[in-house]
């Protein structure tokens, strides 16, 4: 089985209807799925991997050997235990934001990155433009959602991670499961080394690495927006002997003032406290409980931020 792969430039053409029905079910039945002809130019990702590999190296790699994973996998080997490390992931991580400080050391990471990240910016506002139609909303209903009602204060981040080679693979987990907090998240992967996987009616499926694809998939303030028919879905990334996996996750995530709650078009007239399945909350909240239990299911979260 494989991730469902949708050319994003049919969106423009004669086949616009079939393109955004494959996207609309991909978004009910996959919660991921991989773009390709999606308008970024094959030059800067290019650039984005030679960078993002050249920043590993010259700026983190030699602190990953003295890192938390790593001290922890080594104490648990040389206790002779044949347990896991459960509470941290083998990777590597560095986040870039508006507001954060930049690596300045490695060439061309600076202006290669804040290039990516305009372009990778207005896809995701192409794409939940096209959850906005899909799902019967007005067009920059969910933009709008997770700005706040104000312009532009949705959080817009960029998580470059490395998953180094790990000697004991089967003791450490690349990066723990999870579903994702925010809203739509791109995601740029390694096309040789693979590790990332989907929970999928109950089994883990990969997430085939396709060169210069862009991965999309939704968070847990999509499936509230959406009023749950558009789940957001487990996955994980396995630790790997050989290999060091990139990859450059982007995230579209409301504001943290942002309130959110099921669009009110998609909760039946009927009985519309019944119909209604999550919460409202501000996202913020959300965040602080997300934070403590960001491993654990995702329904007592929503739970959790009712009670406030
Ligand atoms: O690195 C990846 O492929 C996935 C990253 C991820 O799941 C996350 O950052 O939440």
């Amino acid at each position: 089985m494989a991730i469902p792969v949708i050319d994003f430039s049919k969106l423009n053409g004669e086949e616009r209807a079939k393109t955004l029905a494959l996207i609309d079910k991909c978004c009910e039945e996959w919660g991921f799925f991989q773009l390709v002809n999606h308008g970024i130019p094959e030059e800067l990702l290019e650039r984005v991997k030679n960078v993002s590999s050249e920043f590993y190296k010259l700026e983190r790699e030699e602190n990953f050997k003295t890192s938390t994973p790593v001290k922890m996998l080594n104490e648990l080997v040389e206790s002779g235990s044949s347990g896991k490390v459960e509470s941290v992931d083998w990777e590597d991580i560095f986040l870039l934001s508006d507001s954060n400080e930049w690596p300045s050391q490695t060439p061309g990471f600076r202006e290669t990155m804040g290039e990516y990240r305009g372009e990778l910016k207005n896809l995701a506002l192409k794409v939940m433009e096209v959850m906005d139609e899909n799902l019967g909303l007005p067009k920059g209903y969910i933009k709008k959602a997770f700005n706040g009602g104000e312009e532009d204060t949705a959080f817009f981040g960029t998580k470059v991670s490395h998953y180094p080679p790990c000697p004991h693979p089967e003791m450490v987990n690349g990066l723990r499961a999870h579903t994702d907090a925010g809203g739509v998240v791109l995601l740029f992967q390694d096309d040789q080394v693979h590790g990332l996987q989907i929970l999928k009616d109950g089994e883990w499926i990969d997430v085939q690495p396709m060169k210069n694809s862009i991965v999309i998939n939704t968070g847990d303030q999509i499936e509230v927006l959406s009023n749950g028919r558009y789940k957001s879905v487990w996955h994980r990334v396995l630790a790997l002997r050989d290999g060091n996996r990139r990859s450059v996750a982007s995230f579209y995530n409301p504001s943290y003032k942002a309130t959110i709650a099921p669009a009110q078009q998609l909760v039946e007239k009927s009985n519309k406290e019944a119909n209604q399945h999550y919460p409202r909350f501000v996202f913020g909240d959300y965040m602080s409980v997300y934070t403590e239990q960001k491993f654990l299911p995702k329904e007592p979260r929503f739970q959790a931020v009712k009670a406030k």
